[in-house]
């Protein structure tokens, strides 16, 4: 999982900072884009990076926190792959005197001393934007619009607040209705296989809501398979823009992205520095996003980094 081989002495900001940093796992493209991120702004920092990627599992993550506090780093920082479940090594972290950054996922705790901020996207706007989108698309339909939506890892922040943030928008035309909802992990074999499933048990399908583009590029694969025309018979609408994604919104295969950034490392390592140096920081750090449709997406694919 590479991080941890340079040990050269720094003399930059945050040079010689060793950070323990815990990844959620490699489910997607936006993962990759987000540890290739960290992993270069750390060497650009000389910030000594301690790298693990947890594989998807919460246990993984809190082992390797642990190993964090043993080994004494300076500051840890981890994307928690579900919200529930961190006080008690968050406390270990405090009680020891690391603080903690938490990055793109958010936790769910009743105490916030536990951490010093938190950086990421807005997941609940990300929801809503897909959500607006439908409205404004649907608005001279007449009749019921069936909707599934393939979610992301349960008890994930992103698929708590992105299912939030689009129900609450939707709720605007009762016309738009979710029929069917299951967790995708993430994944584009989970997109597919769920969308089977999907094909299988409804045949009305008007829209799918995918939690990420893996998740909905793996569905286009199965609405192509049972002879239907993805982004024409089945509206879809998915999340991050990854260049794959954005590549099927131009050939028309999707309909609408909403950007989510991957690119946290050089943030994270300017936090990182501040943490270390007792500097304050704001509690929340959110980053800018936009969205796209086709005619976007043609215009930013040259150029696209992650
Ligand atoms: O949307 C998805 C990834 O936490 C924002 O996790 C991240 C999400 C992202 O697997 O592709």
């Amino acid at each position: 999982c590479g991080g941890g081989e340079d040990t050269a002495p720094r003399s930059a900001a945050q040079g010689g900072i060793r950070l323990g940093f815990s990844q959620v796992g490699a489910e997607s493209a936006w993962r990759l884009a987000n540890t290739a991120s960290i992993e270069h702004a750390a060497t650009n920092a000389s910030v000594q990076l301690d790298l693990r990627v947890a594989d998807g599992k919460q246990d993984n993550q809190i082992a390797a926190i642990r190993e964090f506090i043993a080994a004494k780093v300076d500051v840890i920082a981890f994307s928690p792959v579900v919200e529930s479940g961190w006080d008690k090594v968050l406390q270990e972290a405090k009680d020891a005197g690391i603080p903690v950054i938490v990055t793109d996922r958010t936790v769910d705790t009743t105490d916030t001393s536990l951490f010093a901020t938190v950086l990421g996207s807005d997941f609940t706007a990300e929801g809503r934007k897909a959500g607006e989108w439908l409205v404004e698309h649907f608005r001279d339909h007449k009749g019921p619009v069936q909707i599934v939506e393939i979610e992301g890892t349960t008890g994930s922040a992103p698929a708590n607040q992105r299912r939030t943030g689009f129900a609450d928008a939707i709720k605007a035309d009762t016309d738009l209705k979710v029929i069917d909802s299951r967790d995708g992990n993430f994944t584009r074999a989970g997109g597919e296989q769920v969308m089977s499933g999907f094909l299988q048990e409804h045949s009305d399908i008007d829209v799918l809501f995918a939690h990420n583009d893996d998740a909905g590029l793996g569905a286009v694969k199965a609405i192509e398979a049972v002879g239907k025309r993805p982004g024409e018979d089945i509206k879809i609408i998915t999340v991050d823009a990854s260049r794959d994604g954005l590549s099927a919104l131009a050939e028309g295969r999707l309909n609408y992205v909403i950007e989510c950034n991957p690119l946290l490392g050089p943030q994270l390592m300017e936090l990182v520095g501040k943490v270390k140096t007792g500097q304050s920081i704001p509690r929340r750090v959110v980053v800018d996003e936009t969205t796209f449709d086709r005619e976007a997406a043609k215009a930013v694919l040259p150029n696209r980094q992650y």
